[in-house]
């Protein structure tokens, strides 16, 4: 019988150390780990490892219950539905309530509103445990006996459920996006079956375009708390180096809800493009040098948006700004692929 990795869910193998499931030969029979868990797990060390063409559309379709997370730091970045297909039953879950300002019915209600969700919907953060049991209760009353899957995009923590609620510490989670590469069954005495599955990679999140250690930083590890900076026209914020804002009509006042380790600069419009070319890597980071050098590669684009107050300026993979006072005309400077868009914002 294959023998699989407990935290990954790959068939264990000792033939290739450069293919997933990779455990010395002498461990091949008693190993519960592959050598990827392990060193993620004991050494902090991350690999990548591709998934292409895995079938999240067939496993979506082949389960009583999706259970479908997002990142409530990254709701846009995230909400990778189209992805999933079959929809017949589907809850969602919005994770890492930790880092949110809002209370739960805010962000509830903003998915109602602005989401157009008008199914199931908790919000949870597994890290301090909110709203777990509530969460639990649920899903194995209606649930009992049938099988659950954890889907949703890389990062938002379905591993990290899963291990939570079923106490089960084999399970591998890492800061890196892209950490489960197969699927991960549990069956409980009753029945049920949980299965956690890799993550899907969103098209147009910036973090996705970094190296681990802009990931880092970028994803945010503290509550969001935001700083204000009244901007004038002619007036440009810069995110990072990752990303710029230009006023281009009007006078607004702006609210970063973002990573507090991506530094936030006020300049000139003038002045911007110096500033990124010069700074970036260095003080402005991330992006890190390596991670500049690729995003000039990709290349840079700037749209024109029309903006007002109590609205939020999503940036896929980064947070959003939300403007909370003035309306007017901003430029967006982003790299080439990454999403951006306008939606109410989260508290009126
Ligand atoms: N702040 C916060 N971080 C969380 C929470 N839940 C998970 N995380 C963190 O999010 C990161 C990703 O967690 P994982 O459980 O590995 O995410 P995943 O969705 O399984 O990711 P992939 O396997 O890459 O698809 C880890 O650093 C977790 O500690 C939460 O409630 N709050
Ligand atoms: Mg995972
Ligand atoms: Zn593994
Ligand atoms: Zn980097």
């Amino acid at each position: 019988m294959i023998r699989k990795c407990s935290g990954c869910g790959v068939p264990l193998q000792s033939d290739d150390p450069d293919k997933a499931g990779y455990v010395p030969p002498e461990k091949l029979s008693i190993a519960k780990l592959c050598q990827r868990c392990f060193r993620i797990k004991h050494y902090g060390e991350f690999r990548s490892v591709s998934i292409e063409g895995f079938p999240f559309d067939e496993i979506a379709g082949g389960v009583d219950l999706i259970c479908f997370i997002v990142d409530g730091v990254d709701i846009e970045g995230s909400w990778v539905l189209d992805s999933l297909g079959h929809l017949r039953k589907i809850w969602l879950v919005i994770n890492k309530a930790d880092l949110l300002p809002f209370s739960k019915e805010e962000v509830l209600g903003w998915i109602r509103k602005e989401k157009g969700w008008d199914r199931k919907a908790f919000l949870i953060s597994v890290r301090k445990g909110w709203g777990l049991r509530s969460f639990w209760e649920e899903l194995t009353f209606a649930y009992k006996g049938r099988r659950i899957a954890f889907m949703g995009a890389t990062n938002v923590g379905k591993s990290s459920l899963m291990a939570r609620l079923l106490g089960d510490s084999d399970i591998t989670v890492s800061p890196w996006p892209g950490t489960t590469i197969s699927l991960v069954e549990r069956a409980l005495p009753d029945g049920t079956i949980f299965i956690d599955t890799p993550g899907i990679i969103p098209y147009g999140r910036i973090y996705d375009l970094l190296c681990p250690d802009c990931q880092k930083m970028i994803i945010p590890s503290k509550k969001l708390c935001g700083k204000l900076f009244f901007l004038k026209e002619g007036k440009s914020l810069t995110l990072g180096g990752l990303s710029a804002l230009t006023i281009k009509k009007g006078r607004l006042l702006l609210k970063p809800m973002i990573s507090h380790e991506v530094p936030l600069h006020r300049t000139s419009e003038q002045r911007l493009g110096e500033v990124l070319i010069k700074a970036s890597g260095d003080w402005l980071r991330p992006p890190c040098k390596g991670c500049f050098a690729t995003l000039e590669e990709l290349g840079w684009k700037e749209e024109e948006v029309d903006v007002k107050e109590g609205e939020d300026l999503f940036i896929s993979g980064m947070g959003w700004v939300s403007l909370l006072e003035g309306e007017g005309k901003v430029k967006v400077l982003l790299p080439q692929g990454v999403r951006y868009n306008i939606l109410g914002g989260i508290r009126r």
